[in-house]
C-alpha cells in the first residue's frame, strides 16, 4: 500500500467511526500516549547477565532454541532497539534484577542502582521509562523451592533484603526518568506435592513483605506490586502467592496488584477481573500473555482475551490506573519478531478498543436494550480499525503491515547470526 492509499483509507474510515460516534483521531491520540511496558526478557530466554552459570528456575521455562538470543546487555539493548524501530507508540522496559549490568558479580542482596545506570542512560537516550523486578529465582537459594516464605531465617532474610536492595533500584529509575517504576514481585514459592502446612508458608511471606516494604518510597517515581500465581512447573500442589493471598495483601497495604493472563484456572480470565480489583486496588499492572493450555507464556496474539482485556481497561476508563506490561518467552522464533508480534498486537487490541463505540453500548444498556447491545459490539468488530493502525504505523514511520518481516530478516542475517 502506498502512503497515499493508507492516508485515504484512514480518512474513509474516520468517515465510518463518525457516524458511530467514534473520534479516531482521539483514538490515536490515546493510543499514542500509553506506554506498553515491553519485558527485556523474552530477548534471551530469561537467562540474565549475573553470570554467565546462572540457568532458569523457578518453575518456569523458555523452550526452543532459535539462534541469535542476546548474550550481554548491548546486545540485548540493541534487540530492543531493533524491536523498536518495528513498534509504534509509548514504549516503557521491564527489567528483572538479574539484568545487572556490572563490571563484575554482585551478590542479590548487594545490588545497588550504580549496577543498572547504564540502562538508564540508556533509556534516557532512547525516551523510555523502566520498571523493575526483583529476581527471586535462578539462584542456588532458592532451590528448595522457596524464598521469601522459606522456613529458615538466614535465606527468608537474604529474600528481603533483594527486595529492599531492588526498590531502591526501582526509586533510581522514576527519579532519573521522571516517570514511575512499577516493581513487580513475583516469587517460585511452591511444593509439587500437598503440603501439610499451607498456612505457615503463607504468614511468613506476608510477613517478609511487610518487611521488605516497610520503607514507604514516593510513588511519583516507585510503585511496588505483588503477582499472584496458580501453579508453577514442579509445584504443582501449593503456591504460597496464591490469588487470594495478594489480592487480599494489595487491598491492605495498598501495594498495585498484578494480574497475569496466564496464573489462572484455563477458563478464568484477567479481563473479568479488572473491573472488580479496581474497586478495591488503586493501581494495577497486567502481564499480558497468551496461555495455552498452561502458564506456558506463549507470545502475545490478537486473541479475544486480549482484546477483552484493553476493552476493559477502555470501557471502564482505567488506562491511567492499569500500567499496562507483556509477559512471554518464545526462544523458538525470532526473539525480535516476538517482541514485534506480542507488542503490536497488544496495541492492536488497545486501538480496537479505543475505537468501540462505547457511549452507544452504555445507552443501549441502561435502556435494556440487549438486542442492540449485541448486534453492535459484534458489528463493531468488523469496523475498518485496521485502517487506523496502518495510519498509526505511518504517523510513527514504523512498517506498514507485515513489511517488519524484512528488517528483522536482515538482522537475523547479518547480527544475530554472527552471535
Ligand atoms: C512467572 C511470572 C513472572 C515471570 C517474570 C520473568 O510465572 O509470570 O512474572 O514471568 O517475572
Ligand atoms: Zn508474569
Amino acid at each position: 500500500m502506498s502512503k497515499d492509499q493508507i492516508i485515504s483509507a484512514y480518512e474513509q474510515a474516520k468517515k465510518t467511526f463518525e457516524k458511530y460516534g467514534v473520534n479516531t483521531d482521539q483514538a490515536l491520540e490515546l493510543l499514542n500516549q500509553t506506554p506498553i511496558s515491553m519485558h527485556c526478557w523474552q530477548g534471551d530466554d530469561v537467562r540474565g547477565f549475573e553470570s554467565p552459570e546462572t540457568a532458569l528456575s523457578g518453575g518456569i521455562q523458555a523452550t526452543g532454541n532459535h539462534p541469535g538470543a542476546a548474550k550481554t546487555p548491548d546486545q540485548l539493548r540493541a534487540d530492543m532497539e531493533k524491536a523498536f524501530s518495528l513498534i509504534p507508540g509509548k514504549k516503557r522496559v521491564n527489567l528483572h534484577a538479574i539484568y545487572i549490568d556490572a563490571d563484575e558479580f554482585v551478590e542479590r542482596d548487594q545490588i545497588k542502582p550504580e549496577h543498572f545506570d547504564r540502562w538508564v542512560q540508556w533509556a534516557k537516550k532512547q525516551g523510555l521509562g523502566l520498571d523493575f523486578n526483583p529476581t527471586l529465582f535462578s539462584h542456588p537459594k532458592a532451590d528448595d523451592g522457596l524464598t521469601l516464605s522459606h522456613p529458615n531465617e538466614e535465606i527468608r532474610q537474604f529474600w528481603i533484603e533483594h527486595v529492599k536492595a531492588s526498590r531502591k533500584i526501582s526509586e533510581y529509575f522514576g527519579r532519573e526518568l521522571g516517570t514511575a517504576s512499577f516493581m513487580n514481585i513475583w516469587i517460585p514459592d511452591g511444593m509439587k506435592d500437598q503440603p501439610v502446612d499451607r498456612l505457615s508458608p503463607r504468614a511468613r511471606l506476608a510477613d517478609s513483605l511487610d518487611k521488605a516494604l516497610a520503607e514507604k518510597i514516593d510513588p511519583t517515581f516507585h510503585k511496588d506490586a505483588v503477582e499472584s500465581k496458580l501453579f508453577g512447573i514442579g509445584a504443582e500442589a501449593y503456591t504460597v502467592g496464591s490469588n487470594e493471598f495478594y489480592l487480599a495483601y494489595a487491598a491492605t497495604r495498598g501495594t498495585a496488584l498484578c494480574l497475569d493472563a496466564g496464573h489462572f484456572h484455563p477458563t478464568e480470565v484477567i479481563s473479568d477481573k479488572i473491573s472488580a480489583v479496581s474497586l478495591y486496588v488503586n493501581d494495577l499492572q497486567l502481564h499480558v500473555t497468551r496461555p495455552v493450555r498452561w502458564d506456558s507464556d506463549h507470545v502475545v496474539s490478537f486473541d479475544d482475551e486480549t482484546q477483552a482485556i484493553m476493552r476493559e481497561i477502555v470501557r471502564n476508563k482505567l488506562l491511567d490506573r492499569v500500567a499496562i506490561g507483556l509477559d512471554f518467552f518464545d526462544a523458538s522464533i525470532n526473539r525480535i519478531a516476538a517482541w514485534v508480534i506480542g507488542t503490536r498486537n497488544a496495541q492492536k487490541a488497545l486501538l480496537k478498543a479505543l475505537l468501540e463505540p462505547v457511549e452507544a453500548l452504555k445507552t443501549a444498556e441502561q435502556a435494556f436494550d440487549y438486542t442492540t447491545r449485541l448486534g453492535l459490539i459484534e458489528e463493531a468488530h468488523s469496523l475498518p480499525w485496521a485502517a487506523v493502525w496502518d495510519y498509526h504505523c505511518l504517523q510513527n514511520e514504523v512498517p506498514v503491515g507485515f513489511d517488519w518481516i524484512n528488517d528483522v530478516k536482515d538482522y537475523e542475517a547479518t547480527i544475530l547470526a554472527t552471535r
